[in-house]
This record gives C-alpha cells, sequence and structure tokens, in this order.
C-alpha cells in the first residue's frame, strides 16, 4: 500500500487529510477536537489500517517516522503529528481559541494537565495494551514485555483516581472551561474501556465528568462516526 504524499488540490476538496483509524483512542482525540470546532467536514480521513501493521511499513513512516497515527496533512505538505499540536493547530485556525486557552495562564494549565493525562493515564494504557495483551497482534507486536505493561496498567488506575480527586474540586481537567485536557482524559477513558480497564466505582467524581462529557455533542459525534465503522478498508 502507497499512501499519496498531500499536495495542493481543487478548491473543492476537503482542505485537510487525517491519516488514522476510525476507532483508535488517540485519532478519537483529533476526531472529538475537529467536532468540537466545527471542522469534521474539511477533513478527509485516509485509513491506516493499524491491525494489519501499516502504520510500521515504509509508505506511512515516511508520513511520520514514529509509525503512530493520527498525522494531518495540509494541501501546502505540512505533516503534523502528535494529537496535542493537531489540536493546538486546529484551534488556532479560526482566531479563536476554545481548546488550547486564551490567556498565558490558560495555555499553560491545559499543555500542563493535557501532558499529565497522557503520562498518568493514556499513554499508561497504551503500553499496557501493546506489552501485556495480545496488543495489535503478533505480526505487529515484535517486542512485549509483560511485567512493564502490568504496571503501567497499575499507574493507569492510579491516574483515574488522580483525575478523580481533582474532578471533585472543579469541573473540567484544566479548570472552569472544557479544553484540550479534557479531550485527552477521554482518549484516555477510551483506551481504557478499549481494553476493559474500568473506572473504579469509588472514583465518583470521575464516572460523573465522564457522564457529562459523554454527553457533548463532539463525543456523540465521534461515537457515530465509530458505529458506521471504517470505510475505504
Ligand atoms: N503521542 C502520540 C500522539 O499523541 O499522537 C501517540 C499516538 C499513538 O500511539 N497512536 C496509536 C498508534 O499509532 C493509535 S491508536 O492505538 O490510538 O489507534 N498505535 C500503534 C502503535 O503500534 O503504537
Amino acid at each position: 500500500m502507497t499512501f499519496q504524499q498531500p499536495h495542493s488540490d481543487t478548491s473543492t476538496s476537503p482542505s485537510m487529510k487525517i491519516y488514522d483509524w476510525y476507532n483508535g483512542p488517540y485519532p478519537a482525540r483529533v476526531r472529538i477536537a475537529l467536532a468540537e470546532k466545527g471542522l469534521l467536514s474539511q477533513v478527509e480521513f485516509v485509513p491506516v489500517n493499524l491491525w494489519e501493521g501499516k502504520h510500521k511499513q515504509p509508505a506511512f513512516l515516511a508520513l511520520n517516522y514514529s509509525g503512530t497515527l493520527p498525522v494531518l496533512a495540509l494541501h501546502d505538505g505540512t505533516l503534523i503529528a502528535e494529537c496535542t499540536a493537531i489540536t493546538q493547530y486546529l484551534d488556532a485556525l479560526d482566531g479563536q481559541p476554545t481548546l488550547t486557552g486564551k490567556t498565558p495562564t490558560e495555555q499553560g494549565l491545559i499543555h500542563m494537565m493535557t501532558r499529565r493525562a497522557e503520562i498518568e493515564l493514556m499513554d499508561a494504557i497504551s503500553v499496557y495494551f501493546h506489552h501485556a495483551t495480545p496488543g495489535l497482534g503478533p505480526e505487529v507486536e515484535l517486542y512485549q514485555n509483560a511485567e512493564w505493561g502490568g504496571r503501567m496498567r497499575d499507574k493507569a488506575v492510579r491516574g483515574m483516581h488522580y483525575f478523580d480527586k481533582l474532578l471533585a474540586t472543579q469541573p473540567y481537567v484544566a479548570g472552569n472551561a472544557f479544553s484540550m485536557a479534557d479531550i485527552a482524559l477521554l482518549g484516555g477513558l477510551i483506551f481504557a474501556a478499549l481494553v476493559s480497564l474500568p473506572i473504579p466505582d469509588e472514583c465518583v467524581a470521575l464516572h460523573a465528568w465522564h457522564a457529562r462529557m459523554n454527553e457533548r455533542p463532539s463525543v456523540q459525534a465521534w461515537r457515530a462516526m465509530v458505529a458506521q465503522g471504517q470505510p475505504n478498508s
């Protein structure tokens, strides 16, 4: 399989391409951000089948050397990987940042809490998935370390307790407003559900926050896309 390098195109085509996989937890973060910004119609999604290891093949590594999804491709050939970086780009497009903060303080807090959601939960669950479960299967998971994966699962559960305590004192992950940090935590919980790692019952504030997030139109739009399955695969 080859991936076309992004290039200038006709004005009727979507203005951005996103290489991702329809139900991936990291891709979910960008799809939810797109829905929050009203940009879903501007994007062509290009499927990269993780289960077939397409993300580790040279054609895709040429787009993103780390071999991970999602990747945003702009018409001028610019490639942006990393959910946080893609979200920052999307949020800045209309000059009205609603996800990444307006003031220096907001920006700093949102960046910090996004990283915490990644470090304490989402990335930890990713390591658990790839190391202590069958992951993407033997063709893709060429090295596994179950002990390390198990530690990362425990870290993720501690992370859930950390966010539970935090959300008992404030409505959103970075303070009083919804932001990219909430999307990052949501991504972690989307991954947790995929690996059957439930939010502990005692994490009442985290459960309540999660229920509120699931009511957001952007999250419902993401669920509808997942329910449709992967077109063009
Ligand atoms: N730090 C990266 C980001 O924020 O974008 C992580 C991206 C990432 O790990 N993406 C997953 C991936 O490519 C996609 S998914 O599992 O959520 O669908 N995983 C494949 C692999 O082999 O690591």
